[in-house]
């Protein structure tokens, strides 16, 4: 394949300072260091960790300016001379881990996002809000060639880290998860991949839309309505069979509350995976119920290379099917809105080109 045209400039999202605006601009493309490889991003998902960026929400600084996106599919259009497992034409994704050390005691183990070096997409490196993005060789996402660029995106991030937020789990085949922030991005996704790994699941969020894409496309058995339910602990144990409550608890939703709640409702033994990030939110657990129902309490956070690969591998294989909308990368700060006021159900997806 002849060396695809590359151009000096590219359009890309960009923050000068935490809090914002994202101003749509002209800025260099750039170069890939030596163990490194440019992708040409087709589409980028807009997960809710980009819009904690622009707002400053962690106790962990960006980069600035910064280009935000960590769910990056495109194709590769350069490569450093250390690369010779991916070439030029191959597609590939920019997921939140860009790169780690690959030699500390966690890397060591595949638990790259414990690596203390870790590069993040789209926070402490330039991520996929642009044209042309730079990846770490060794963690950018193989993408075959037969999966669409637009409907990848989303799992580069949110199906990543639900597929191993479902794993860390511990729960089996036939048994039920409780999904907290169902009709967001990482929620569509866990539903089809709970589903796919042979789990029953009932969703947690809000409003008529969102219950309706639970229900009726992602397979949920029950959908929970935290803003009009009198008692979310009481409904989320009576809708399981026997009214103990789910065996696991995936929270992905934004705001403290259901932090507080889950281990109320889930079932004795049960396990509650936090993996959403709300600003400055605790965990709570009542001290008693928790040791005599045995319920075990833990983070999950992304996936690392081998999570992702599956991930990918799932889609593939035609068991995820999540609902998304795209829209033009200029269109970013209405996705913002949209989701600052929880409007999205599903995800929206970038086209890069416009
Ligand atoms: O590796 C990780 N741990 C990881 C990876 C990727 C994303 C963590 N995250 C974090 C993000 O930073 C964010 O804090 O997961 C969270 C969810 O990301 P998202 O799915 O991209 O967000 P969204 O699409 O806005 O969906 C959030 C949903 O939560 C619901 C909202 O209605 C929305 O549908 N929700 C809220 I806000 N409060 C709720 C409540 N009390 C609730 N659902 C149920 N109960
Ligand atoms: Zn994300």
């Amino acid at each position: 394949m002849s060396a695809p045209s590359i151009p000096k400039k590219q359009w890309a999202q960009v923050i000068e300072k935490t809090g914002g605006p994202v101003q749509f601009k002209e800025i260099d493309v750039p170069q890939p260091g030596p163990d490194e490889v440019l992708i040409n991003i087709k589409y980028s998902g807009v997960c809710h960790t980009d819009l904690h960026a622009v707002n400053g929400d962690w106790p962990l600084p960006t980069k600035l300016p910064l280009v935000g996106g960590h769910e990056g599919a495109g194709v590769v259009v350069a490569k450093g001379e250390l690369v010779h497992d991916i070439e030029i034409g191959d597609h590939a994704g920019v997921k939140w881990i860009n790169g780690s050390c690959l030699s500390c005691d966690f890397c060591q183990q595949s638990d790259e996002p414990l690596c203390s070096k870790a590069l993040l997409s789209g926070y402490t490196v330039d991520g996929s809000f642009q044209q042309y993005c730079i990846g770490k060789a060794a963690h950018v996402a193989r993408i075959p060639k037969d999966v669409p660029l637009d409907a990848i995106a989303p799992v580069l991030c949110a199906g990543i880290t639900v597929y191993k937020g479902l794993k860390e789990s511990g729960a089996r085949p036939g048994q039920t998860v409780a999904i907290v922030g169902a009709g967001g991005g990482l929620g569509s996704l866990a539903q089809q991949y709970a589903k796919a790994m042979g789990l029953r699941t009932i969703s947690i969020d809000t409003g008529e839309d969102k219950r309706k894409m639970c229900l009726e496309q992602l397979g949920s058995e029950a959908f929970v309505d935290f803003a009009t339910s009198k008692n979310v602990v009481k409904d989320v144990q009576a809708a399981t069979e026997d009214g103990l409550g789910p065996h696991a608890v995936l929270l992905v939703a934004v705001s403290e509350k259901p932090f507080q709640q889950a281990a109320e409702y889930v079932r004795p033994r049960g396990s509650v995976v936090c993996i959403g990030l709300p600003a400055g939110a605790y965990l709570k657990a009542p001290v008693f119920e928790s040791v005599i129902k045995m319920v075990q309490i833990k983070g999950s956070y992304v996936g690392n290379r081998r999570d992702s690969a599956e991930a990918i591998d799932f889609y593939r294989r035609g068991l995820i099917k999540a609902p998304f909308k795209v829209v033009g990368l200029s269109e970013l700060p209405k996705v913002y809105d949209m989701m600052h006021k929880g409007q999205i159900a599903g995800r929206y997806v970038l086209d890069t080109s416009r």
